[in-house]
């Protein structure tokens, strides 16, 4: 990772805030109206996975009425990960300055958005992170924060990422840095896909900086954490370190 030093970065651009969901009929129209208030010149991209709840059709009737609001219907449940690569690309595509990952749960408020989007000017990606001094988690139960913490924990030592918070999934990217870390191949989901970018681009020479946020748990809905992600990212964060290790060794590190 470089220290960001000696770069001169280029204006941002106009920002699409990317927001997955599946079955978040009570959360999309309040947090889309959160996200339009806090950054009025930002557009919105909710990428539904053909929600049962009707998700979708209530993005839709947001998107008429609403210019800087639009949304991609996908045929069905695929995963965080490939909801957000399909809104990648989307956004590049349109030609958006700057990508944002946020959940439509209010976990990630929008109103700290602005701060994201000031730390980027100086760096390729921010990082919202609840585990740097200032950042704080609301209204979660002991077992999630430990689950959250050790996965940062175990993540950072495995691959040599040097950030607190690698599973958060409150993040400002310039489309230059999605554009230059490989996102075709990423075949990750969950916490994982999370992990992935993060440390593609590390390992990509991006500066990467960490912003504190308030992380607050969902009120309304269910989550979609599974057994099944945390495996996921453990086997595969462990297969990843292991094999990196290994390519150190045998020199093509
Ligand atoms: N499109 C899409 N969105 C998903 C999927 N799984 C989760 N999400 C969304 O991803 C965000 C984070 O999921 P959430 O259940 O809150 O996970 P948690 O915060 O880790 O408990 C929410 O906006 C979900 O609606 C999926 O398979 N497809
Ligand atoms: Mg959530």
């Amino acid at each position: 990772m470089n220290d960001g030093g000696q770069r001169r970065y280029g204006p941002l651009g106009t920002t699409l805030v990317i927001i997955p969901t599946f079955n978040e009929a009570e959360n999309i129209k309040p947090i889309v109206g959160r996200v339009r208030a806090a950054v009025p010149e930002a557009h919105v991209l909710v990428a539904d996975d053909n929600s049962p709840d009707g998700t979708g059709k209530l993005a839709d009737e947001l998107a008429e009425d609403d210019d800087h609001v639009h949304v991609l219907h996908r045929k069905g449940k695929e995963g965080l990960g490939a909801a957000y690569l399909a809104g990648f690309r989307w956004g590049l595509d349109q030609g958006y300055g700057v990508l944002v990952e946020m959940d439509a749960d209010g976990s990630h408020q929008p109103e700290e958005l602005p701060r994201l989007l000031t730390a980027l000017k100086g760096a390729d990606l921010a990082l919202g992170s609840r585990w740097v001094p200032g950042g704080r988690v609301v209204n979660w139960p002991k077992s999630r924060e430990i689950l959250s913490r050790g996965g940062s924990t175990y993540s950072r030592l495995m691959l040599d990422v040097p950030l607190r918070d690698v599973t958060g999934g409150y993040r400002a990217f310039r489309r230059e840095t999605l554009e230059g870390l490989g996102m075709e191949e990423v075949a990750s989901q969950g916490y994982c896909f999370q992990v992935d970018l993060a440390w593609r681009a590390v390992k990509a020479g991006f500066h990467v900086v960490e912003v504190p946020i308030t992380f607050v748990e969902r009120e309304r809905g269910d989550s979609k954490m599974s057994r099944d992600i945390v495996a996921e990212a453990l086997w595969r964060v462990t297969s990843w370190g292991v094999g990196s290790r290994v390519g150190k060794v045998l020199g093509r590190g």
